[in-house]
């Protein structure tokens, strides 16, 4: 069996210059235009780039950031630029490129060279034994999903994965298909990404997304942005950070890493902004990976012990203050702010400064992202940062609040139209209600124990909207093995990526239409909605012919399947609603709270807001009624004698496991990927020399794993930590190394240990 590629030398030979200290500014415009026009072309690109999130237009693919009630012409950034070009290139993988490449070839190629041969155009199927893909018409393609489904002893022998890119509509037809076949195995990328996020708000503000709109930013007087990139993964965020800078906020930015983007912003919107830019960060705190939750302890503690609380609020909204106040006055401060200052790695006045600033801000925000989400003690972290705001009355009021920064541009809404593993009961009675049956009432499985459930044979058919489910997740060489044990592997994709090529006994690849295509069933155009990070929903409408015939839109791809599978007859009319995205709305309004007038509201330029009860009325529906304080002892990982916690992270140039480059230049990285960033002084000691190669082996009780041939960086993060690519470091995360509660990877903390290099001259 062949492995994951490690690296190809002549793609990947890292070239280091000095880290940036601002983003954006005349380099991002230039680079947008240039991607757009090397893959889709100045003629189709162009006109496409004026569409992208403006009303009537068509939602950025890239990430979830909401967009501001008067868009700019340019309202895209030049990360949401390649996500567009990536989709609307004119490159094509059709059936000729399948026969030229069997699939043995195809699974030692990078990731990078599989996403940039093209679109999928036509359906192609691998059958058992067989050594390439070949054509395979619709039908009888949904007819070998059927025989395989069909041939399970329980329906909950099949997962049905979603990445965060499928529009409401097709992700409300794609749960109803899971729920109707009798399985709640709908194992999604948020299991990765911010269900730690989820399961903390869930528990103490009772809803499990973020109380924050664009106009609480603006304000807001504090903002703290701790675990985020935004310069390179949300860019657009950076505008309204000005914005509620110019308006007279704070930021505080709480990071390992010093990152371009929360230093300087030159916001290419404007002639000042790309001259002169604008300082965004007013205080660094160069945490220690996985440090966040002693330091809002100590920022709890310290409120507490000053009194400097909001006692009203807490009367009349929380729930569990005196065992939290109990719980901080534990112990004694002295010994409390070492242990602090060890696992953060800061010193007391930085803490202190950040606590004058807490005290002169009557409204504070938190945003967050992936730097919270992924460690082991995440949701005890972000529980702890929920207290942090409920002590000052920070939540239900303009310019305070939680801001969970979403990652995909539809995660959200995908959540809300049913795609968890754990939905609650009410949503599967209105549901069952609604079409006629009984769904199952039993947890699914998300996305690990999915992982966990293919290697030991349990799950057989595995099927995935969009994704790449072999890169994005833990443990890649176990999740390999475990993908290649099922009887067959389904993706429903825009472009071919690793998942195509590491597969079970028989695979299919379904080609989807992407958010840029013109969608147009029976000759009439449709148009998706999306819901953003602040739970805006709005439409979204493709813009260019699509490259082939033979693609078809996730919605009609569903509607085949079901047809296939349930047979003649279901109690869900499954044409009929394909045939027409507002029947799929109005089933959508009877099933989930929030939709009333979905489909006259969603045709308004902007959409709608749905509704977010503490946000709206300061009415927490939890299990107490009230908003929850929580007991979170503290803790944080630690690496040992001679290792560093390594953090895995995204570049500048990819969405995932989507590679658009090899440079990463606000970090000074160029023309490769294989590098891990490490202070100066902890390489010293571990005698790491700069520009030198090593392996990275990493520990965990069951042995070791290990990623060979990375570069050597020295680099400013904070000590006794590293940083590198994913899903280059994939392969060193353990597979049940995972966060308490939420169960989500910790890719942000793995203990590593450096080794020589073992593959000093390639593959
Ligand atoms: N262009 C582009 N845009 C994207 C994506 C992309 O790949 N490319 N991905 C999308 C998706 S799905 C998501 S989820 C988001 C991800 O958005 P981010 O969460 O911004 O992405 P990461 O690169 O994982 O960066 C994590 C950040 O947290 C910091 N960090 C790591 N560990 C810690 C810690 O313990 N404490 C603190 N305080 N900070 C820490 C890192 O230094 C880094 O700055 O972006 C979305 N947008
Ligand atoms: N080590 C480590 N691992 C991580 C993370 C990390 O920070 N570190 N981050 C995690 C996070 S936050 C996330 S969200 C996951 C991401 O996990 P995924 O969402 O599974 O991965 P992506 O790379 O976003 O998926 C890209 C593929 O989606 C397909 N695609 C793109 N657009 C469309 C579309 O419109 N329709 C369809 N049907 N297919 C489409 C393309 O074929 C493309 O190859 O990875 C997680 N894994
Ligand atoms: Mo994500």
């Amino acid at each position: 069996m062949s492995k994951a590629p490690q690296h190809d030398p002549a793609q990947d030979a890292p070239e280091v210059r000095r880290p940036k200290h601002q983003a954006a500014g005349v380099p991002a415009v230039v680079n947008s235009l240039r991607v757009v026009g090397e893959q889709a072309g100045l003629r189709r690109g162009l006109p496409l780039l004026r569409e992208v999130n403006q009303t009537g237009g068509f939602d950025c693919p890239g990430c979830a950031w909401p967009e501001p009630g008067h868009r700019h012409p340019a309202e895209f950034c030049e990360n949401g630029a390649k996500a567009v070009a990536e989709e609307a290139t004119r490159r094509t993988v059709g059936r000729e490129f399948f026969t030229a490449h069997p699939v043995a070839d195809l699974a030692d190629k990078s990731g990078y060279w599989l996403g940039q041969q093209g679109r999928l155009t036509e359906p192609m199927y691998l059958a058992e034994g067989a050594t390439h893909y070949v054509p395979v018409p619709w039908d009888e393609a949904f007819n070998l999903i059927a025989t395989e489904l069909a041939a399970l002893d329980d329906p909950n022998g099949a997962a049905f994965y979603t990445s965060g890119r499928t529009g409401n509509e097709a992700a409300f037809l794609y749960q109803l298909f899971a729920r109707r076949l009798g399985t709640n195995n709908l194992p999604d990328c948020s299991n990765m990404c911010h269900e730690s996020s989820g399961s903390a708000l869930a528990e103490t503000i009772g809803i499990g997304k973020g109380s924050v709109t664009l106009d609480d930013l603006y304000q807001a007087d504090l903002i703290i942005v701790a675990g985020q990139n935004p310069g390179t993964n949300h860019p657009r965020m950076l505008t309204a950070l000005e914005k509620a800078k110019r308006a007279g906020a704070r930021i505080a930015t709480v990071n390992p890493l010093p990152e371009a983007g929360m230093q300087r912003f030159k916001n290419p919107q404007s002639v000042r902004g790309l001259a002169r830019g604008t300082d965004l960060t007013d205080l660094f705190l160069q945490i220690k990976v996985g440090g966040d939750l002693a330091l809002f302890s100590a920022l709890n503690r310290m409120l507490l012990r000053a009194n400097a609380i909001d006692r009203e609020f807490i009367e009349q909204y929380t729930h569990g203050f005196e065992s939290f106040a109990a719980h901080h006055a534990e112990g004694d401060d002295e010994a409390t702010m070492e242990d602090v200052a060890r696992r953060t790695g800061l010193v007391a006045e930085d803490i202190e400064r950040l606590f004058a600033m807490v005290l002169e801000a009557d409204k504070i925000v938190v945003c967050w992202a992936m730097g919270l989400t992924q460690h082991r003690h995440a949701v005890p972290t972000i529980r702890e940062i929920v207290a942090f705001l409920l002590l000052r009355g920070n939540i239900g009021r303009p310019g305070a609040g939680v801001c969970p920064v979403r990652g995909h541009s539809n995660v959200q809404g995908d959540r809300t139209m049913g795609i968890w593993e754990r939905v609650p009961d009410r949503f599967l009675d209105a549901l069952g209600e609604e079409f006629d049956f009984e769904p199952p009432r039993e947890h699914g499985l998300d996305t690990v124990d999915t992982i966990r459930a293919m290697r030991d044979g349990l799950v057989k058919v595995f099927f995935a909207m969009g994704g790449n489910f072999v890169a994005a997740t833990p443990d890649t060489e176990v999740t390999e093995d475990a993908m290649r044990r099922c009887r067959l592997t389904v993706h429903v994709s825009t472009k071919l990526n690793r998942s195509h090529v590491v597969t079970g006994a028989r695979a299919l690849i379904l080609p989807a239409l992407g958010r840029t295509d013109i969608d147009a069933p029976a000759g009439i155009e449709q148009f998706v909605t999306v819901e953003d990070s602040m739970g805006i929903v709005h439409a979204s409408r493709g813009r260019v012919a699509p490259l082939s015939p033979h693609m078809r839109s996730e919605v009609a791809i569903v509607a085949g399947l079901a047809r296939a599978v349930l047979g003649e007859g279901d109690t869900v009319p499954w044409e009929d609603l394909a045939a027409d995205y507002d029947r799929i709305r109005d089933r959508i309004e009877r099933v989930v709270p929030g939709f009333t007038d979905y489909n006259a509201r969603a045709r308004l330029p902007g959409g709608f807001t749905l509704p977010h009860a503490p946000r709206d009325e300061r009415v927490f529906p939890t299990a107490t009624g009230r908003a929850n304080f929580t007991v979170n002892p503290v803790t944080s990982p630690e690496a040992g004698p001679g290792r560093l916690l390594l953090q895995t992270i995204r570049s500048h140039d990819q969405f995932n496991t989507t590679i658009y480059g090899l440079d990463d230049r606000y970090r000074g990285i160029h023309q490769g990927r294989r590098v891990v960033l490490v202070n100066p002084y902890d390489a010293d000691e571990l005698g790491l020399a700069d520009g030198a190669y090593c392996d990275l082996v990493s520990e965990w009780a069951d042995g070791d794993r290990r990623a060979p041939h990375f570069k050597i960086v020295h680099y400013p993060t904070a000590r006794g930590c590293a940083a590198a690519y994913y899903p280059e470091t994939n392969v060193l995360v353990p597979l049940d190394s995972v966060a308490e509660t939420s169960n989500t990877p910790t890719s942000k903390s793995i203990v590593v240990r450096f080794e020589p290099d073992t593959a000093p001259t390639g593959p």
